[in-house]
Parts: C-alpha cells; structure tokens; sequence
C-alpha cells in the first residue's frame, strides 16, 4: 500500500493508462474509474490490470461517483474521463455536454460533499481557444471553441475554477494541446495516419481517406504530457498551465513524417474526402508552454519525430499480426 491515493477517471483511455502507470511507479495506490460496457476495454491498462483497483462508476451517475470517492478516499482525483473525440460532439452535443461538461460538476460536487481537502485536476485542452484570438496561446488568451466538446471543455474549465473561487479547493485545470502515442484512439487524425501507413505497407490497403490537410496542430507525446498533471498538483497553491511543444505542423507534414519513417511518399497515398470535413474547424493551434516551464519546471521529453516513428513502429507490429 502506498502513502498517497489517487482517483483517476477514463483510466481506460489514452491519458490515463499511461497516468496510471506513472502514478504506480511513483508509489500511489490507484483507482480507476470504470463504466459498464458489454465487451471489454481494457487493451491499454491490461498489464497494469492487477496493479489498480477498478471502481464501477460513471459520469453520468452521481451516485457512482460518490461511492467512488468514499471507496478510494483519494488524495488526488484526476478527470480525465470525457466524450472527447470532436466530430462525435456534432453527432451526440447533448451527451457529450452531460459527460464532458456536466460531468465535471459532478465529480467536484462528490469531493466537496466527502473530503474538500482533496486535490482535483481538470482535463481542459487546446479546444477551448479554437478560433483563436492570438498565437501562440496562453492562459490568459480568450476562449472560442468550435464545436461542441469544445463548449462543453469550457464549462468544465470554468466550474473547476469556480470551485476553487467559492469553496478554497485544490481545482487545477491543464490546457493541454495535442498530445498522441501508439494508444491514441484509431479516429485520432496521427494514429488514424501511422495505422494507415502500416496498413499500405503491409499491402492491406492502397490509400488513406482523409479530410482538411491544412490544419495546424502542436502535437506532444502523452507520456510526456501526464507527467505535467501530476506536476499541477505538487505544488503550493492551485494553478492553470499551457501544456503545450510551442511547434505546430500541419496534417500534411505528420503524412509526411509517417509515411517517409518507411520510406513512402504520402502523396502516392493520402486523398481527401469530404466526409471527414467539420462544420466548423480549428484552423491553427499553437500553445505557450512558458508559464509551466518556469513554474513546474516542466519541459517535454519526446520529439516529435521520435513519437511518430514510435507510433508507426508500433503501427507495423500491430498489423502485422492481425489475421
Ligand atoms: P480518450 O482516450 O478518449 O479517453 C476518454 C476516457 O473517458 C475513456 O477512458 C472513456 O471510457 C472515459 N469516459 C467516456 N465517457 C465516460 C463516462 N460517461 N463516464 C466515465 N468515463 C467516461 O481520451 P484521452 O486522449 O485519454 O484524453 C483524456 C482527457 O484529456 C479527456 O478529457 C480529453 O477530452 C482531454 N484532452 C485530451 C487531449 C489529447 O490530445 N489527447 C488534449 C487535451 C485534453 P471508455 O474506455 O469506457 O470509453
Ligand atoms: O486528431 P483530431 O481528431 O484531434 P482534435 O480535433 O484536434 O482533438 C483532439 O485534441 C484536442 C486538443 O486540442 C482534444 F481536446 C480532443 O479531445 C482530441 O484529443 O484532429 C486534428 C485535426 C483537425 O483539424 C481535423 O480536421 O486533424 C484534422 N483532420 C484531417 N483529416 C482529421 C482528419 N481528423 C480526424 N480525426 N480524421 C481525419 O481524417
């Protein structure tokens, strides 16, 4: 058993299976929160499986986050539990405004009501600046998001420091841009890219369906970038930070970065379809990691490079031992 406790929400996603693993090697006892589903998702916590404590819960459920609390007595909760693929926001704003806005207000309403000493961090992301005002962006640059997880990142953004204002909780809220690695989810743009570079080099398929290449994006590696949220929760006073490279790259140069790692010309292979257009884009995102640099002492690990070489690696062992 170790000394310090921590809750973490959406364990099975990208952020918190590597959070977790983190979390465990620096000696604190883990608790994953873990919604019903009728076929497993544990693919990205599986080696981790026996080495946290799996709660049930949901944030839909008020309820379940309560038990969750008091079952776990944590000393650090982390939200990183959201609806949090923008296109499905067009699809379903009304879910994803319950899970990924409301959500938030429940889980700080279970703290407040168990154990208001304990410290609380918020997933906010890059989404919130969407049209953005100023590049790059910082803490104090205004919001504009752009779709309906953004809205609703902003809601969840605004309650965690509301909270902090009105009831003196330890709430702090990490802007993280764009951050990927081999457990990015397969809808993501870069893995969708390195799973599609592997697939043609395999001879599984002959092109890429994709939608805008000219957005813009700071992409950093999420190993790096959970180190950053428990960062956000070590020190004295609660705080917002840009988690960010301060690098953007269009979506042509990841094809160009992933398909020339094997030495393919992504022109050859990548066409553009109009299904995976948005009703409203974020053209550019580019972020200020200077205050949590100078604060946290936080600086990213992993270049840019070197992650989509990892993904595409990881990529070409994947499919390669699909039947
Ligand atoms: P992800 O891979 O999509 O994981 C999302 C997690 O949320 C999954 O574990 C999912 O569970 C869980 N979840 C969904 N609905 C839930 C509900 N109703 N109750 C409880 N859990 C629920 O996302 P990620 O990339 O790891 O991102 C983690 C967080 O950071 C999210 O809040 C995201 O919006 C935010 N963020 C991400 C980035 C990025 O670039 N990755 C940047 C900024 C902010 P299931 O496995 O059951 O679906
Ligand atoms: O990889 P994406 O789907 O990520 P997006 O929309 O930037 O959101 C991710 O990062 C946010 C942080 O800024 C998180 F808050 C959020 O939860 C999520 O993790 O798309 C990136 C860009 C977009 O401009 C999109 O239009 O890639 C463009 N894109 C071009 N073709 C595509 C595709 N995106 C996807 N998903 N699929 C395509 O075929």
């Amino acid at each position: 058993m170790g000394d310090r406790r921590a809750l973490v929400t959406g364990i099975t996603g990208q952020d918190g299976s590597y959070l977790a693993e983190f979390l465990l090697e620096r000696g604190y006892d883990v608790y994953g929160l873990i919604r019903r589903s009728s076929t497993v998702n544990f693919e990205r916590i599986r080696h981790i499986q026996d080495d946290v404590h799996l709660l049930s819960g949901d944030l839909l459920d008020q309820n379940s986050l309560m038990f969750a609390i008091q079952e776990a007595r944590p000393h650090e909760v982390y939200n990183l539990g959201a609806q949090s693929f923008v296109p499905a926001s067009w699809a379903q704003p009304l879910l994803t405004g319950e899970i990924t806005a409301l959500g938030v207000a429940r889980l700080l309403e279970a703290i407040r009501s168990t154990d208001a000493e304990i410290r609380f961090y918020q997933a906010s992301t890059s989404e919130l600046f969407g049209k953005v005002r100023e590049s790059p962006q910082t803490e104090t640059t205004p919001f504009y998001p752009r779709s309906p997880y953004g809205v609703s990142k902003v809601y969840g953004h605004w309650i965690t420091i509301n909270y902090r204002e009105s009831y003196d909780m330890y709430a702090c809220a990490g802007i993280l841009f764009n951050h990927e690695s081999p457990r990015r989810g397969l809808e993501f743009v870069s893995r969708k890219i390195t799973n599609g570079v592997a697939r043609i080099k395999h001879g599984r398929d002959s092109r890429l369906l994709l939608g805008n290449l000219d957005a813009r994006r700071d992409w950093g590696y999420a190993g790096d970038f959970v180190r950053a949220m428990w960062m956000m929760l070590q020190q004295e006073t609660p705080d917002d930070f840009v988690i960010a490279t301060g690098r953007d790259r269009t979506i042509r140069e990841f094809c160009e970065a992933a398909f020339g790692s094997v030495g393919l010309d992504w022109e050859e292979y990548v066409q553009v379809d109009e299904r995976f257009l948005r009703p409203a884009e974020v053209e550019v995102l580019r972020g200020d990691p200077s205050k949590a640099r100078r604060v946290l002492g936080w600086e990213p690990e992993v270049s840019f490079e070197e992650m989509v070489a990892m993904m595409v690696e990881r990529d070409m062992e994947l499919v390669a031992l699909e039947k």
